[in-house]
């Protein structure tokens, strides 16, 4: 058995793990038994070198089998679902269509991640509600699971804990692009809930993490490769990640987004997501019969309420307090009080009169990260209240000094630079012909045959 140092020189030197490596470095993570730089070593090989398809199942497998692999009752056979994005700004989509599903029949045992890079984190957005448990046991994920039907927790000590500290690590090394490590990070998760369909949102653009779409299509075959080998059945979506999803970015106002959305007042773009996604999925467990009524199902639990409600009872059942449940869920104009808002807000304002012919996402997230809506190192607290919201819509005429982008922040406050980065953000035209075209998110769907 080779040594780590040995394992980290063969990948550094461009060889080819074999399936007993493997097995030792993720062992070696998994018992804590290898240093913090040996891992940020070999996770920066592998980025540099990359992995052969079999390389990246094993690692896959052998990350999903660090914990427990969670089972559920017989009679759910063919309804335990799960999504996963590979992450985007202002994508809130779990938040939303983790409850669909399950108002919809299905079973959503959702593990997902805190923040990576620039892009915001389910578990991170989640954890801005007061008493918000992301770290749930795999005996109370069933009983949540069979009493409301979805939830979404972290990787622990015991679900994916080989995740859980290469996540980290990836974060704090520059080393979250890299296709074995994200298609290990992402599939280890899936295949530890054990489920029948997975679907993939697969980002592409400017503040996605693969910019052009060849190579977020790359990403998506090996995703839906290595899905399909753990035997799951996989399909994925090539979504456009250039401005925001929906218009705010940013912990606690993504949540308060979200429940908007799920009280059936949800912007055109996200409501595109969730329901193109959820009828993907309703359609590969059968409970429909095409895409189409899919997303119709999915679209009438959301604007019906039948989400929000799972939405509610899933908060309670992970520890939020039932009146904090209750009132978040409630039409009072006072729900989100309980969500705590940053001590200052800033309105920036066009510079000129013009239409909204673009905002520049990456720029906003790179500025809300760096004012500590993101994390630079392992392990840091977030600040879930700060954030942005767009107050203009893309193709809409504004007059010069109307505000387009309310910042919320606390310390440290924008430097100059940034508030000039966010002006930057905002391109004004003349020509309404260009914005006149309905964009849709979703470019293309890879389906299972
Ligand atoms: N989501 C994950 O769980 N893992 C990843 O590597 C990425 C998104 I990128």
């Amino acid at each position: 058995m080779l040594s780590i140092p040995e394992l980290i020189k063969k990948k550094r030197d461009g060889g080819a793990l074999s399936d007993e490596d493997v097995k030792t470095f993720i062992q070696a993570v998994t018992n804590k038994t290898i240093q913090d730089a040996q891992i940020g070593a070999m996770l920066m090989a592998i980025w540099q070198k990359g992995m052969i398809n079999s390389e990246t199942e094993t690692l896959t497998r052998e990350m999903m089998s660090s914990g427990e692999v969670l089972s559920w009752p017989k009679e759910w056979a063919g309804l335990v679902v799960d999504k996963h994005s590979t992450g985007g700004v202002g994508d809130k989509v779990s938040l939303v269509l983790a409850p669909a599903l399950a108002a919809c029949g299905c079973k959503v045992p959702m593990i997902s991640g805190r923040g990576l890079a620039h892009t915001g984190g389910t578990l991170d957005k989640l954890e801005s509600i007061p008493g918000f448990n992301i770290n749930q046991s795999a005996a109370q994920i069933l009983k949540i699971m069979t009493s409301v039907g979805c939830c979404i927790v972290g990787q622990t000590e015991l679900l994916v804990p080989a995740d859980r500290v290469l996540y980290a690590l990836r974060d704090a090394t520059s080393t979250v692009d890299s296709l074995p490590l994200i298609a290990g990070s992402i599939i280890s998760k899936k295949g530890a809930e054990s489920l029948t369909a997975l679907v993939l949102d697969v980002k592409f653009g400017r503040a996605a993490l693969y910019k052009d779409l060849d190579s977020a299509k790359e990403l998506a075959q090996l995703l839906v490769s290595v899905g399909n080998g753990l035997g799951m059945r996989t399909a994925a979506a090539l979504s456009c990640m250039d401005g925001t999803i929906g218009r705010c970015v940013g912990n606690s106002v993504e949540v308060m987004e979200s429940l908007e959305t799920l009280k059936g007042r949800g912007p055109d773009d996200l409501m595109e997501l969730v329901t193109t996604l959820g009828g993907v999925l309703l359609m590969m467990t059968g409970l429909v019969s095409d895409q189409s009524e899919g997303r119709k199902k999915i679209s009438d639990a959301v604007i019906g309420g039948a989400a929000l409600s799972k939405f509610q009872a899933m908060m309670e059942a992970q520890g939020v307090a039932n009146e904090t449940a209750r009132s978040l869920c409630s039409a009072h104009k006072d729900a989100y009080r309980v969500l705590r808002r940053a001590e200052h807000q800033l309105e920036l304002e066009a510079s000129e009169e013009g239409v909204v012919l673009d905002v520049d996402g990456l720029v906003l997230a790179e500025v809300l990260h760096k004012l500590g809506a993101g994390r630079s190192k392992a392990g840091e607290p977030v600040n879930h209240s700060v954030g942005a919201e767009l107050l203009v819509s893309l193709g809409q005429r504004v007059k010069k000094g109307v505000s387009w982008l309310r910042l919320h922040y606390e310390a440290p406050a924008p430097t100059p630079d940034q508030i000039s980065r966010l002006q930057n953000a905002l391109t004004l035209g003349t020509n309404d012909a260009q914005t006149q075209q309905k964009h849709t998110l979703v470019k293309e769907l890879l389906l299972p045959h």
